[in-house]
């Protein structure tokens, strides 16, 4: 009985790991990092999550690494301007509000993970350190889900990005 019990257990422990998705750092909660299956091809990843900041003071999420799949891993805003999509790299990183919870999405902040050295399949996870100003470095995963069909179009932002390079390139202070 006592064995069954602890099998029991231990299957509740896995079964809420795989679901219980949060991190917290300080004042920072984090919650659900996620990435999209990439369809054949496709050169970056998205990185998606939601940061609240339960302190009273801002903090930043300066760089973020995941060398297993991307050796450059950006931090993007996408905006519409002129009904156009466009977007850039944030240099500076992206602050968090004290008191604020940020959301990283599709059409908004994101996370872009470049030149991925594999796809990204579905059901598997990304491992990466996101590192804050004032936080420091936490590690997380991102749970890579299916993938988003419009990506197939080549009418979103991600076929734009070789114009973009230039703005990591040569600000290295
Ligand atoms: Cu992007």
């Amino acid at each position: 009985m006592k064995r069954i019990l602890t099998m029991l257990a231990a299957f509740a422990l896995s079964t809420a790991a795989a679901f219980a998705h949060d991190y917290t750092a300080g004042d920072l909660f984090i919650h659900h990092p996620a990435s999209r299956a990439t369809l054949p091809g496709q050169p970056v990843g998205g990185g998606f999550m939601t940061v609240t900041n339960k302190g009273t003071e801002a903090d930043r999420l300066v760089s973020v690494t995941a060398p297993d799949v991307s050796d450059d891993v950006q931090i993007h805003e996408m905006a519409v301007t002129d009904g156009v999509m466009t977007m850039r790299a944030l240099k500076d990183g992206l602050e968090i509000p004290a008191g604020a919870t940020v959301e990283l999405k599709s059409g908004g902040f994101h996370l872009m993970f470049m030149a991925i050295k594999h796809p990204l399949k579905e059901g598997e996870r990304i491992k990466a350190t996101l590192n804050f100003e004032k936080a420091g470095p936490v590690e997380v995963e991102f749970a890579i889900g299916a993938a988003n069909p419009a990506a197939s179009h080549g009418d979103d932002h991600h076929g734009a990005h070789g114009d973009g390079e230039n703005d990591h390139g040569g600000d290295g202070q």
